[in-house]
């Protein structure tokens, strides 16, 4: 098709001109997507009708949203087949409900899994257009702080890819994570306006508004939420859908994200007395509700902005489910049988006490009933082991927000504590400890806790996690409900994360064991013994060098920074917290760098360390540590002596585009977390797939990636989980710092103000961290071992056939961590979901 030819034989363009819905679908019919040769007219019309601009005109922004629009336009009959298939069958649905869902950008993501790349592709080479350009244009869809909301994407792709009627709920975040700039080697945050333009992926739907009454009205001033009791109010919840395509194309499921309104301000007399400007300013209010994501992980903090979130979440979610089950004719007692929901981490836990209000008030069933629906409906996955991240809310907020939910969840309490005390009769520090409510300091709702009580199944997301959270963290409830706790290790989308991120890798596995690996990723142990063929192991390291070409290219044009693809790419790319240890990194780096200061011509493999991570905005601590290793970073990169032996590089503004292009690009994967506190960890998993080493403790996936790829393939090292418990007691950092000279000299060196001449005593509150509060995520009882297994990285890189072995059957070994499995195991054992292939 050419600028020439307005008319074409596109069915989906005749169709619009004539026929009513059924004709289009029938013409384009829900099997695979089918083309006519015609399809790029698209693109053109795009321009034309959506932008009134002519082609040849067009910037490359246009363009995205012309490319983008035309590849909606070709999956948006798929998607309507696949619901109406769903309303015709009436299977068992999932429903993820989750705060985050960190999706990156879609476009090229959409084009692969609708089997269109040779397609666009020879349509960009027909028009002379710049593919790689367009792409660049997409903003990521930030909406998430890391692994869980990550987490959450890539397990809505994989329940489209096999087939499973899900849909996502979340947020439609107007800002989501901020923006990170370096300024002076600091963080600086930047509001993140990813809708400044219009999305074209989103399909709003006014029509299926959800209406969310509150028992109070509430104001804003400088970001405090005041509250008017006893004064009623309402948000509006208005769907935002976006396609979640399956790969093959056939599944086009539905993540739905609210974004938070006011009734129409003409209505809006009875709240503010007809008082237009009141009205209006109520909008505003009320829209800031889906305004901005929170942007902390791991450490919730009491914002009364985000309690409203979440129960906004979950009011107009559950609303939703209902009402689809209720249209699908099916009586309430098969609710549970018809209808799974997921709770991504307590953050929407408030569904349990929602779902028994909707079963009692509205559907007017008796308690029993209702109680057995809401447990056997929803299911709860935790995320966390440290207990201070455990939600809690004060009982002030659920009284003036959602009073009648907090009188179920009181009854809720009341019943079942009853059922505690019958079981350990005079136990009163077990009913406190299990009770719903904490009495002291003040009184709060355990988020936990309700979801534990109030859900068929709580799950962790690696056996060591699910193992600590029953022995440890929840151990009560495990002992009282062995049967809903269970183990789901996490995965990741090998869609996103090796056929779209790593081209000539995937090319190669392709050529390997054939295409099956896409969606059966564990066809990938057929290259293990390939690790052993010297002519395969020099294409994989070809595929692996070729990587690292194309990210030392974009980062150049992104950063203006060059880096050696020579050298080791030695990466760790996670939030910034202590107990992910990027401190231990960057003090193992000031130890290299004094070996080659004290010793010029020492023989190692030149190394690039590379950095990225945001730090919550008020976590004090992670921001000096991003701080820091930039200031070694700038001491280290500007000594002649380092130059081609060792470089140190923070990458600002991590992201989901960031990693898919840093991943496929890195030889060494660091996941040194202090044994015990990494839930899971799944960038460990995408950098497995892409051939990286991981150098790691024995914490959270890493475990199960050992077990998998065999001891001697990882770097293992460090303190065990039950060695960090039991050190407890006697750990003394001090008595490293004063035994180990290296230690000492890597410590000195960092507090004598060595690498921050300017402000010499900047770094005080990280040496008073190790030095005099007792170092809690023990860096320096790891770091002689890590140091250790550093060494062994550099011996093993310097053999390059040794490396390639060691890689390649990690790569083999990876097929467990595909998100494929791990939904598997939740449709089969939580949710009692099965697949309905679109025809
Ligand atoms: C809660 C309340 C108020 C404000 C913020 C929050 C909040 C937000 C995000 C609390 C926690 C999070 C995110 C947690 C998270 O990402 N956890 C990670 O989940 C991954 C997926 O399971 C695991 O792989 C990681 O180990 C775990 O750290």
């Amino acid at each position: 098709m050419s600028r020439t030819s307005p008319r074409t034989k596109n069915p989906l363009a005749e169709a619009r001109d004539g026929d009513g819905p059924a004709g289009l679908l029938a013409r384009y019919g829900c099997g695979p997507v089918k083309f006519t040769g015609n399809d790029d007219a698209l693109y053109e019309r795009r321009l034309v009708f959506d932008h009134v601009l002519d082609p040849a005109d067009a910037g490359p922004r246009e363009r995205f949203e012309a490319v983008a629009s035309a590849i909606r336009d070709i999956l948006s009959q798929h998607w309507v087949c696949t619901q109406r298939e769903y309303d015709a069958k009436n299977p068992k649905q999932v429903y993820y409900l989750s705060m985050e869902f960190l999706i990156g950008r879609s476009l090229a993501n959409n084009v692969i899994n609708l089997a269109l790349s040779p397609l666009v592709d020879a349509a960009a080479r027909e028009k002379g257009l710049e593919l790689a350009e367009i792409l660049e244009q997409e903003p990521d869809a930030g909406l998430g702080n890391g692994g869980l909301g990550r987490l959450a994407a890539c397990f809505i792709e994989s329940m489209a890819t096999m087939a499973i009627p899900a849909v996502g709920y979340g947020l439609r975040y107007d800002y989501g994570i901020f923006r990170q700039e370096i300024r002076d080697g600091s963080q600086v945050e930047q509001a993140d306006h990813w809708l400044a333009r219009p999305d074209p992926w989103e399909v709003q739907r006014p029509g299926e508004t959800v209406n969310v009454p509150l028992g109070s009205r509430f104001e804003a001033h400088r970001g405090v939420i005041t509250v008017h009791r006893g004064q009623p109010s309402h948000l509006l919840g208005i769907p935002h859908d976006r396609p979640v395509v399956g790969f093959g194309g056939r599944t086009i499921n539905t993540l739905r994200l609210w974004q938070a309104s006011t009734p129409d301000v003409f209505d809006f007399g009875e709240f503010s007395g007809g008082d237009f400007f009141g009205a209006v300013s109520d909008r505003i209010l009320a829209e800031t509700v889906s305004r901005v994501l929170y942007p902390d992980d791991s450490t919730p903090r009491g914002r009364s902005l985000r309690f409203v979130q979440e129960y906004f979440l979950v009011a107009c979610s559950l609303a939703d489910i209902v009402a689809r089950f209720r249209r699908r004719g099916n009586d309430w007692s098969t609710l549970a049988d018809k209808v799974a929901v997921q709770l991504n981490d307590t953050h929407p836990a408030m569904a349990v006490a929602e779902l028994m209000r909707i079963l009692l008030d509205g559907a007017k069933l008796g308690w029993d009933e209702a109680w057995d629906l809401t447990v056997r409906t929803l299911a709860y996955t935790n995320h966390t082991l440290l207990p201070e991240a455990l939600e809690k809310w004060p009982v002030e907020m659920f009284e003036a927000l959602i009073p009648r939910q907090l009188e179920i969840i009181y009854e809720i309490n009341r019943r079942f504590l009853d059922t505690v005390r019958a079981d350990h009769p005079g136990d009163d520090a077990k009913v406190a400890r299990m009770s719903l409510v904490e009495e002291t300091p003040s009184r709060q709702i355990r988020m936990a806790n309700l979801a534990i009580v109030g859900t068929h199944s709580t799950n962790g997301v690696a056996a060591i996690h699910s193992q600590l959270l029953r022995t440890r963290t929840v151990a009560d409830f495990a002992t009282m409900f062995p049967e809903r706790f269970s183990n789901k290790t996490n995965g990741v989308t090998p869609r996103r994360w090796l056929l779209l991120a790593n081209p000539d890798l995937a090319a190669l596995l392709t050529e390997a064991v054939g295409e099956s690996w896409v969606t059966d990723l564990a066809m990938l142990r057929r290259i293990v013994p390939l690790a052993d063929d010297s002519a395969f192991r020099e294409k994989f390291l070809a595929a692996k060098r070729s990587a690292k070409a194309r990210f030392v290219d974009w980062i150049k044009a992104r950063d203006g920074v060059t880096l050696d693809p020579d050298s080791i790419f030695d990466t760790q790319i996670k939030r910034i917290h202590e107990y992910k240890r990027q401190l231990l990194n960057i003090i193992h780096v000031v130890i290299a760098y004094n070996r080659l200061r004290d010793n010029p011509s020492l023989d190692v493999s030149p190394r690039t360390y590379l950095f990225a991570g945001k730090a919550a905005p008020a976590y004090r601590l992670a921001k000096l540590i991003i701080k820091l290793i930039n200031d070694v970073g700038s001491a280290v990169n500007r000594d002649p002596d380092m130059r081609g032996r060792l470089r140190v590089e923070f990458l600002p503004n991590y992201s989901v585009t960031l990693a898919e292009r840093l991943i496929p690009a890195s030889d060494v994967s660091e996941q040194i977390s202090t044994a015990g506190y990494e839930a899971s960890g799944t960038s460990s998993m995408k950098f497995m797939m892409n051939g990286a080493l991981t150098v790691g403790t024995r914490d959270g996936a890493t475990i199960e990636i050992a077990e998998e790829a065999g001891e001697e393939n990882v770097f293992l090292f460090g303190l065990t989980a039950e060695q960090v418990a039991e050190s407890r007691g006697w750990y003394d950092p001090r008595w490293h710092y004063e035994h180990e000279s290296e230690t000492r000299a890597a410590l000195d060196l960092i507090f004598s103000g060595h690498f921050n001449r300017q402000e010499p005593r900047l770094f005080d509150p990280i040496r008073d961290a190790l030095l005099a509060q007792g170092d809690y995520y023990l860096h320096l009882a790891d770091l002689t071992s890590y140091a250790a297994a550093q060494a062994r990285v550099c011996e093993l890189y310097a053999d390059r056939g040794a490396w390639g072995r060691k890689a390649i059957i990690n790569v083999g070994s990876s097929g467990k961590f595909s998100s494929d499995r791990t939904i598997a195991e939740y449709a089969a054992s939580i949710w009692k979901a099965v697949p309905v292939p679109i025809s």
